[in-house]
């Protein structure tokens, strides 16, 4: 397996429509999948899409843990998701704060459904269907927009960017 390289912002990649996975390919993408992890974990990352290490198919890993900005975070040991969909999105929204392996050193506010029911495929073939809530959601609802061709700033209001080193200065240390 070739060295994965995370796609950055401006690379087209990252503004395709993702393609379905047909089931039979599964197995034969396992490596695949365990180098997409690997790359998630060594940069910290609490998500990532096939899409950004520039393969344009339907599938992520959502890996939840508490941090200093979601305290109360569940621990959601990294989940592989094929063919992701949302069911049902709740009508309340809540706004908090992304940041995107693809957009180094920007931070924006990001308005998402609160809840959330959907579906995917585990590597197995099994069809899962969930609850989401909270974080959890929230990276739900990121990684399926990266397989849908949008990046999380698309989503904010330009006054609510920021750079690291504000929200560092504004946002995290109060
Ligand atoms: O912002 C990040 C973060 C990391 C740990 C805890 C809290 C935030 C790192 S960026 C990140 O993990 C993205 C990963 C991406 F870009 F590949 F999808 C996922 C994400 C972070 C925050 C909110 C929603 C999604
Ligand atoms: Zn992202």
């Amino acid at each position: 397996m070739e060295t994965l390289t995370i796609a950055q912002l401006g690379n087209p990649i990252l503004r395709e429509h993702a393609s379905p996975i047909s089931a039979g390919q599964y197995q034969s993408l396992a490596p695949f999948f365990s180098a997409l992890q690997k790359k998630m974990q060594e940069h910290d990352g609490v998500g990532i899409a096939a899409p950004q290490v520039s393969e344009s198919i339907r599938a992520f890993i959502v890996a939840s843990r508490p941090n200093p900005r979601y305290p109360d975070a569940p621990l959601m040991a990294p989940t592989l998701m094929l063919n992701p969909e949302i069911t049902w999105a709740s009508d309340s929204m809540e706004k908090d704060w992304e940041g995107c392996l693809s957009i180094p050193g920007i931070r924006a506010l990001v308005n998402r459904h609160s809840h959330i029911e959907v579906r995917y495929d585990t590597l197995e073939g099994k069809e899962v269907k969930t609850q989401l809530a909270g974080f959890i959601a929230r990276i739900f609802q990121h990684e399926l927009d990266h397989l849908n061709g949008l990046v999380f700033l698309d989503r904010a209001d330009k006054a609510d960017y920021y750079t690291e080193a504000e929200y560092l200065k504004q946002i995290a240390q109060g």
